[in-house]
């Protein structure tokens, strides 16, 4: 039996410890899922911290991969591969050593408790959009539209792509 596989696409942010080593070791953990395969990586991205503003700078990514695993298989991977990089939860958006986001899987929409895809701020967030136009010039937000149309409109997010 084959198993259709789904693309999805995965948010990278770490503003604790070591973000290059947690960032590279995310990307070759998602490399390593089970059923699934990593099709494309971003650029590092140095970017102001959105929200809780009175923290350190991110550093921010994205991977594309492909997947036969459901949605809530594959974020519960997410969340195992966040705490073997030492990932704690205090209060939210507090400093993190990595956070790893489901950001769209396929064309799907999905809102369930700790489920929401598209990832329902993605749209808004240079340091998701940047990343993400990157290594999907043409990807599409289901229910919000082009990425590259809500780039262009968060470019006063400070955001500095870093040479690879
Ligand atoms: N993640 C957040 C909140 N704010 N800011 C930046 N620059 N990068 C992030 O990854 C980030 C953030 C919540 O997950
Ligand atoms: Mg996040
Ligand atoms: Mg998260």
């Amino acid at each position: 039996m084959t198993v259709r596989r789904t693309s999805a696409l995965i948010g990278i942010g770490a503003n604790l410890g070591d973000p290059h080593r947690s960032i590279a070791a995310a990307i070759s953990a998602l490399g390593a899922l089970p059923d699934s395969a990593l099709l494309r990586s971003s650029s590092l991205y140095r970017t102001a911290p959105v929200g809780k503003t009175d923290q350190p700078d991110f550093f921010n990514a994205a991977a594309l991969i492909e997947t036969a695993l459901a949605p809530r298989v594959l974020l519960d991977a997410l969340l195992a591969i966040e705490h073997a990089q030492g990932r704690e939860r205090s209060v939210p958006n507090a400093p993190r050593t990595l956070d790893l986001d489901l950001l769209l899987y396929g064309d799907r929409m999905i809102d369930e408790p700790g489920l929401a895809v598209p990832h329902p701020r993605m749209h808004e967030r240079r340091f998701v959009l940047d990343p993400l136009v990157e290594i999907t010039p043409y990807c599409v937000i289901p229910g919000r539209g082009a990425a590259s149309a809500w780039l262009a409109k968060s470019l006063d997010q400070r955001v500095e792509r870093l040479p690879t």
